[in-house]
C-alpha cells in the first residue's frame, strides 16, 4: 500500500452515546482505529450501527481509507498558535532591532533562531480593533462601519454573524478552536451584577469553540474576566485602570497577564490528548497601557516599568513555547508571534529614547500613526519541517493574511466574499522569496489611508494621521521610496506624479472593488471616503 495513507488494523466497540433512534434508544456505535503512516500513530474513526460495521469489515482498505480522510489530519495540517501582543513595538522585539533596541526578549529571538522572522509584516491599521478585525475576517476594517478609532469595551459586535472567520474556517476542517485574551471586537454585554445573563455575540458567536478573556482594551470596562459568555465574577464594584467603571470585586489587571498566560498553557495541554488538531488565538492585553508588571519582573529591565512589561510579555511567549514543547506537539504547530500595531507614546517612548531604546527601531511614528512606526509589527512563524530555522523574509505581508494562508493549510477554498483583503503567506514560509502582495493598505488612527506597494508608500493626507506632531509636510500627500528611505523623511511627491497617479488609481480600485484581492466585486459596508472630507485640490490620479 502507498505510504501516506492511513491503514486499517483493528476495531474495538465503543460505548460512547450514538445516534439515537426513532424507537428511542441509542444505536451501538464502534471505532476502527486505523495506522496512519504520516502521523505514525492510530487514529480512530468512528463508525455508527452494527451492521454498517460488518459492511465495513468487508469493505477493500481502500474504503476505510477514505473515511479516515474525512478526519482532521495532525501531523499533516498542522495547530495554528497566534500570539498577539497589544502595543508590542518593532523595534521591542530585540533581534529586529539589535543595535537601538535594549529590552531582553530572549523567548522571541529564540522563536526566531527557530524559525522565519519578517521584517516588512504590517497590521491593517495603527491600532487594535480594526487590526483585530482583520485578523479574524482577512478584510480590512475601513470596509465596515469603523472609519477611525477603536471600540469602546461595551460596544456592538464589529464582525457580522454571517462573515467568514478564521476560527470558523478552521473548525469547517476539524479544528478545536480556542480565543484566550484581549477581543476589542465589540459583543452584547448585559445589564452589570448578573452572573447567569448571557454575553451575546461574542466569540462564540464568531467561531471559537471556547473563550476565556476581556471585552477590551485593559484599561476599558467592565473589568472583569469572561468565559465563554458568561462572566466568571459579575462586575458589581468600581474600579480605575485609567478609564472607571465597572469590575469584578477580584479583577486586577496586574493579575491579567499572568492568568491569561496560564490559561494557554492549559489549553494546549488538554488538546494534546486530543486527535483533532487546534487553532489557538491567544490576545495579550499587553504591553498596552496600564502598564502593570508582576514583581517578579519589576526593575528587570532597567529601562522602568514598560521595558519590565515587554520582558514579561516575552516570558508568556517563552511559557507557550515550553507548553508546546513540554506536549510533544513543536513539529506539527505552526506558532506565529506578533502585535496588532506599534508601541504607544503611552509607554513613555521620549524617556525610553533617553537611555537608548528605541521601540519603533529606524521606523518614523508610532502607534496610532500612518507612517511605519504605527503598523510595521514584530512577526516571526516557527514550523519546523516547513519554514527554514534562523531564516528572515523581507517580503511584504499582513495580518490580515492569517485567513487565506490558512485556508492554503487545509486545502480550502475561500468564497467570494470573504477574505477579500487576505493573501496567503505559506509559499513564503516555505521559502519561495517572491511578493504576495500586489500592493497593501494602512490606516491609521484617524482614517487616514496609505497604500504600499515592495518599492513605494503613497499617504493620502499630510502629517501623521495620528498621534505624533503632524511634522513639517505641508505637501497634499507623502510619497516615500521605501527601499532608500524607510524612515519616511523625504517626501518625493513633488518629482514622483506617475507613480502617485498610479498608486491613486490603484487605492481607488481597492475600495470600489470592495476587495484588494483578484475576485468578483463585493460590496463595503458604508461609503469610503478616501480623503475623509479634506480632499486636497490637484491631486493627481483621483
Ligand atoms: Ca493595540
Amino acid at each position: 500500500m502507498e505510504r501516506g495513507l492511513p491503514q486499517c488494523i483493528g476495531i474495538s466497540w465503543a460505548s460512547e452515546s450514538g445516534d439515537s433512534r426513532s424507537d428511542g434508544r441509542i444505536a451501538p456505535t464502534a471505532r476502527i482505529f486505523c495506522y496512519d503512516w504520516r502521523v505514525k500513530r492510530f487514529i480512530p474513526v468512528r463508525v455508527k450501527h452494527q451492521r454498517a460495521l460488518i459492511s465495513l469489515l468487508l469493505l477493500p482498505v481502500a474504503v476505510l481509507q477514505a473515511a479516515a480522510a474525512d478526519l482532521p489530519k495532525p501531523g499533516v495540517v498542522p495547530n495554528i498558535v497566534y500570539v498577539l501582543c497589544d502595543d508590542l513595538g518593532y523595534g521591542d522585539v530585540h533581534c529586529l532591532n539589535p543595535e537601538r533596541g535594549k529590552i531582553a526578549t530572549p523567548h522571541a529571538d529564540r522563536l526566531a533562531a527557530q524559525g522565519m522572522l519578517f521584517t516588512d509584516a504590517h497590521s491593517g491599521s495603527s491600532v487594535c480593533t480594526p487590526t483585530r478585525y482583520g485578523i479574524l475576517t482577512g478584510r480590512y476594517a475601513w470596509r465596515t462601519r469603523l472609519q477611525s478609532g477603536v471600540l469602546n469595551g461595551d460596544s456592538k459586535a464589529l464582525i457580522a454573524p454571517d462573515r467568514l472567520t478564521v476560527p470558523k474556517l478552521l473548525r469547517d476542517h476539524g479544528y478545536a478552536t480556542a480565543g484566550i485574551g484581549k477581543w476589542h471586537l465589540g459583543m452584547t454585554l448585559p445589564p452589570a451584577g448578573n452572573l447567569s445573563d448571557v454575553i451575546r455575540d461574542g466569540p462564540l458567536t464568531r467561531g471559537f469553540d471556547y473563550y476565556f478573556g476581556i471585552s477590551a482594551s485593559l484599561d476599558m470596562p467592565p473589568f472583569a474576566f469572561i468565559e465563554n459568555d458568561h462572566y466568571t465574577q459579575a462586575p458589581t464594584a468600581t474600579k480605575q485602570w485609567i478609564r472607571k467603571g465597572p469590575a469584578a470585586p477580584d479583577f486586577e489587571a496586574i493579575d491579567v497577564l499572568p492568568t491569561l498566560t496560564r490559561k494557554a498553557v492549559e489549553y494546549i495541554g488538554r488538546q494534546a490528548a486530543e486527535t483533532k488538531p487546534f487553532f489557538l488565538y491567544l490576545a495579550l492585553a499587553s504591553p498596552h497601557t496600564p502598564i502593570v508588571p508582576t514583581k517578579e519582573w519589576q526593575g528587570n529591565s532597567g529601562l522602568g516599568t514598560y521595558g519590565d512589561f515587554v520582558m514579561a510579555t516575552d516570558w508568556a511567549l517563552g511559557q507557550v513555547m515550553d507548553a508546546i514543547d513540554k506536549a510533544g506537539l513543536t513539529e506539527r504547530t505552526l506558532l506565529i508571534f506578533t502585535s496588532d500595531n506599534g508601541c504607544s507614546p503611552a509607554a513613555g517612548v521620549g524617556n525610553l529614547e533617553k537611555q537608548g531604546h528605541f521601540p519603533s527601531a529606524n521606523l518614523r511614528g508610532y502607534k496610532a500613526d500612518i507612517w511605519d512606526g504605527g503598523h510595521r509589527i514584530p512577526f516571526i512563524a516557527r514550523w519546523p519541517g516547513v519554514a527554514k530555522p534562523g531564516s528572515v523574509c523581507s517580503q511584504l505581508t499582513g495580518l490580515t493574511d492569517l485567513l487565506a494562508t490558512g485556508a492554503d493549510i487545509v486545502g480550502a477554498e475561500l468564497p467570494d466574499n470573504a477574505g477579500e483583503d487576505s493573501v496567503s503567506i505559506l509559499p513564503l514560509l516555505k521559502g519561495h522569496d517572491q511578493p504576495v502582495h500586489e500592493a497593501v493598505v494602512h490606516h491609521s488612527i484617524n482614517g487616514m489611508f496609505a497604500i504600499r506597494t515592495t518599492k513605494a508608500k503613497l499617504i493620502f493626507g499630510a502629517g501623521s494621521g495620528g498621534w505624533s506632531k503632524p511634522g513639517d509636510d505641508k505637501a497634499p500627500v507623502q510619497f516615500y521610496d521605501m527601499t532608500k528611505d524607510m524612515g519616511e523623511h523625504q517626501n518625493r511627491q513633488a518629482d514622483s506624479s506617475a507613480e502617485v497617479t498610479r498608486l491613486t488609481q490603484l487605492m481607488n480600485k481597492y475600495i470600489s472593488a470592495g476587495r484588494s484581492t483578484p475576485g468578483p466585486q463585493q460590496p463595503n459596508d458604508v461609503a469610503i471616503d478616501l480623503w475623509k472630507k479634506a480632499r486636497p485640490k490637484n491631486v493627481p490620479g483621483d
